[in-house]
């Protein structure tokens, strides 16, 4: 019998929507538990690191958006046939992580004006050097068929 699956996050995208790709591209039921910010008070101290996404499995807790989406991949079967698939898969995993930090520099700023500013950088020049790696990738790979 397959393992149950319950994905806890916020209700927005963020840092589980890659996990919830995963599941959905493998045809895997989950529970999308999307925790209001009300409910995260409580529900924080309970966590492994007091942050989420946190994947539960059979009622294990695993904590770490990468390390979810690494685990979900391996076991849902996305992780390559060999150790050099492994590895161009693992390359593709580190450019789409390459996006973070700038977004998480807008998404954290508290000055409105800032952020409206370091949103637009972004996405009118930041997000095309991203964007263009994983073409490349893509290229470099028969357009993402071996
Ligand atoms: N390195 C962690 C970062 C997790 C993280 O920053 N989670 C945020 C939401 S995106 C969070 O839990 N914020 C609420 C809090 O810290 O209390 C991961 O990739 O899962």
């Amino acid at each position: 019998m397959p393992p149950s699956y319950k994905l806890i996050y916020f209700n927005w995208k963020g840092r589980a929507e890659g996990a919830r790709y995963i599941f959905h591209l493998a045809g895997q039921e989950f529970e999308d538990y999307r925790v209001t910010k009300e409910e995260w008070k409580q529900l924080k101290p309970k966590t492994p690191l007091g942050q989420i996404p946190i994947l539960e499995v059979d009622g294990k807790q695993l904590p770490q958006s990468h390390a979810i989406r690494r685990y979900l991949a391996e076991e849902l079967g996305f992780l390559g046939s060999s150790l050099w698939e492994r590895a161009q898969i693992n390359v593709v995993c580190e450019t789409v992580k390459d996006f973070a930090p700038e977004i998480s520099q807008f998404f954290a700023e508290k000055d409105e004006t800032r952020k409206a500013e370091l949103k637009k950088a972004y996405l009118t020049v930041g997000v095309y050097k991203h964007i263009g790696n994983l073409e490349k990738l893509l290229k470099q790979n028969n357009g993402g068929t071996g």
